[in-house]
């Protein structure tokens, strides 16, 4: 059992690649002890995740690799966003996925249809990446330097908040299907997150969800927080993403 989620992400990573396969049997996870106070397990899980998110940061940092976390509920749009942003921007942009799902290749298939090198991690029955899973998938992949890393984290709003994964930014996407208080309801994936995206907008006339007031709850949540609104199915918005995007690669002559 996972001690901070109550997810059984008991055993082994195993990673896909699309017409390749690994088994890691050494990705340790922490487990709770019936006897052991929760507090103190979910402060070793979170404190040693932490530890190696630092150690993938000094990896992304040195090579100058921009890494991304997209986290959302299931089916909001992440591996779409992926599948748009890749086939437009492969040719101005070096681009690496890792993804995450608890089981199939169904999204590492979808990317690798766009060209883009990628490794599926299933987590089994648990609900997020950590940073240990994303350190194996980056020692298979070794991204090249100046390059972009996205991470598509497993659907779900809540556990993923409380792993950092070294990224350099987080990205919260909400489709307009799911209601416009979900910031209020999952503040730490909000709090935790550097933009927000709006997919789905093209659905916006058959749905009863207040962009405004999505965007104020957002912004009480996380007052500095950037928003983008955008359609992966009609292409509306998209511009802004790939904006935003492109000012945060950094050139290799700013690294120092
Ligand atoms: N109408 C509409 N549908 C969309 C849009 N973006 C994605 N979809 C649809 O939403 C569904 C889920 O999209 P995915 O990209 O698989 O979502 P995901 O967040 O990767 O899902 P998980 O990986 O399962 O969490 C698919 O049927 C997409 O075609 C959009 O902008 N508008
Ligand atoms: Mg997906």
């Amino acid at each position: 059992m996972c001690a901070t989620c109550g997810c059984d992400a008991n055993g082994n990573v195993t990673m896909h690649q699309p017409g390749h396969q690994h088994e890691h049997g050494d990705h340790s996870h922490s487990h709770v002890h019936p006897n052991k106070k929760i507090v103190d397990v979910e402060k070793d899980v979170l404190h040693e995740n932490d530890l190696l998110a630092e150690r993938n940061r000094g990896y992304f940092d040195a090579k100058n690799i921009l890494s991304m976390n997209l986290v959302s509920s299931p089916g909001s749009g992440k591996t779409s966003l992926l599948e748009r942003t890749l086939t437009d921007l492969k040719t101005t942009l070096d681009f690496y996925v890792i993804e995450g799902d608890q089981q199939t290749t169904n999204d590492a298939d979808r990317i690798h249809a766009t060209g883009t090198k990628v490794v599926q991690i299933n987590t089994g029955k648990g609900c997020h990446l950590d940073a240990h899973m994303v350190m194996h998938a980056i020692q298979g992949m070794k991204p090249k330097a100046n390059s972009i890393l996205f991470i598509e984290n497993v659907g779900n709003l809540v556990c993923p908040a409380m792993f950092d994964l070294g990224e350099k930014e987080r990205v919260v996407i909400i489709s307009v299907t799911e209601g416009d208080d979900k910031p209020l309801k999952y503040p730490d994936m909000f709090f935790s997150s550097t933009l927000c995206i709006i997919n789905k907008i093209d659905l916006l006339p058959y749905v009863p969800f207040d962009i405004e007031k999505v965007k104020a709850n957002a912004k009480k949540i996380n007052p500095s927080m950037e928003i983008i609104e955008l359609s992966c199915t009609s292409g509306e918005g998209l511009q802004n993403w790939y904006e935003w995007l492109k000012s945060k690669v950094l050139s290799p002559e700013t690294v120092y």
